[in-house]
């Protein structure tokens, strides 16, 4: 055994993790973290309550049953989920204009006229996935819950997006910890209509196949503060771009607010800042503009070392993997 373990030293093998290559790979990359669950946080407003987690059980249900390819499941939202997702439309929409980046609301505004937006119904990602093909590329995936950083870093590559389906619990509409269909739809859907921010998002994907644990924490430490965290200045005075922020009214008003610390974004420091993945954030990060962000962040994924790099084939839909040892 251990002449065994010496001949494995001896010819260091680059241990590279698998990754997808092709789209329909990314049936595969579904590891899900069920810390904020009904099911097994206790802290969650839906744990004492079995209606809400018989309903995520369906939903999560059509999430795992879906392939790469297939139709997206169409939800027959009920009136209780339609009257939590106005409260959350309501709130947010009368706040955007003062505290959303022009680029969120340009994207909204064009939802809101082509996509059903509105506080009457809850869009249908089906629907949605359509009309982000036609803007940037961008196609969406039913996914059961929050995903991995690396599964869900790595769908990016391929400009797909997973999104969960399911709806918060109507007793918290202002802020949940993990993600929901409010989340998806108001604070990732218009960023994602913009063609650099796409661009953008992709880029951090691919530099995330393959890559180590450390560099995959640090990609989705960046992530955080950035995609869905993020500030930037606008005209002099600072908006938010992040989806987490735009997807909550409570934390919108509290970032923009003074109180909490801010910083200015700096890949190097900000993808080793520690996060809070609970509450409100204790500090955020803000960029000079959002083309600032996008510039420093592709900056410094274009750094992560591997012995290999990847390029999207948009004809196949696959990754060409070029050999660079
Ligand atoms: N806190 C966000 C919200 O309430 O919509 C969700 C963040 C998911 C990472
Ligand atoms: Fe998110």
């Amino acid at each position: 055994l251990k002449r065994v373990a010496d001949d494995v030293r001896t010819v260091p093998e680059e241990k590279v993790p698998w990754f997808p290559r092709q789209i329909k790979d990314l049936d595969r990359c579904n590891l899900l973290i069920t810390k904020f669950d009904p099911d097994m946080d206790e802290e969650h407003p839906g744990f004492s309550d079995p209606e809400y987690r018989k309903r995520r059980a369906f939903i999560t249900e059509l999430a795992f049953n879906y392939k790469q390819g297939d139709p997206l499941p169409i939800v027959e939202y009920t009136a209780e989920e339609i009257s939590t997702w106005r409260e959350v439309y309501k709130t947010l929409r009368s706040i955007y204009p003062s505290l959303a980046c022009r680029q969120f609301l340009d994207a909204l505004q064009q939802l809101e006229r082509e996509c059903g937006y509105g506080e009457e119904k809850i869009p249908q990602l089906r629907e949605v996935s359509a009309f982000l093909k036609g803007k940037t590329g961008f196609q969406l995936r039913p996914v059961a819950g929050l995903l991995s950083a690396r599964d869900f870093l790595a769908s990016l590559a391929f400009r797909v997006f997973q999104c969960t389906q399911y709806i918060r619990h109507s007793s918290a509409p202002m802020h949940s910890p993990e993600p929901d269909c409010c989340h998806e739809l108001l604070g990732h859907i218009p960023m994602l209509a913009d063609k650099e921010f796409a661009q953008f998002s992709q880029e951090i994907g691919l530099a995330s196949l393959g890559a180590s644990d450390e560099d995959i924490e640090k990609l989705s430490t960046l992530y955080w503060f950035t995609v869905e965290f993020g500030l930037c200045k606008q005209n002099g005075t600072v908006k938010a771009y992040g989806a987490g922020l735009l997807s909550s009214y409570g934390e919108l008003v509290y970032a923009l607010s003074n109180e909490p610390e801010y910083k200015p974004f700096n890949p190097e420091e900000t993808a080793v800042q520690p996060y809070q993945d609970q509450a409100y954030q204790p500090v955020y990060f803000v960029s000079e503009s959002f083309e600032d962000a996008k510039i420093k962040l592709r900056r410094y994924s274009a750094t992560i070392k591997r012995p290999f790099s990847v390029r999207y084939d948009p004809y196949t839909c696959s990754i060409e993997v070029l050999d660079q040892s």
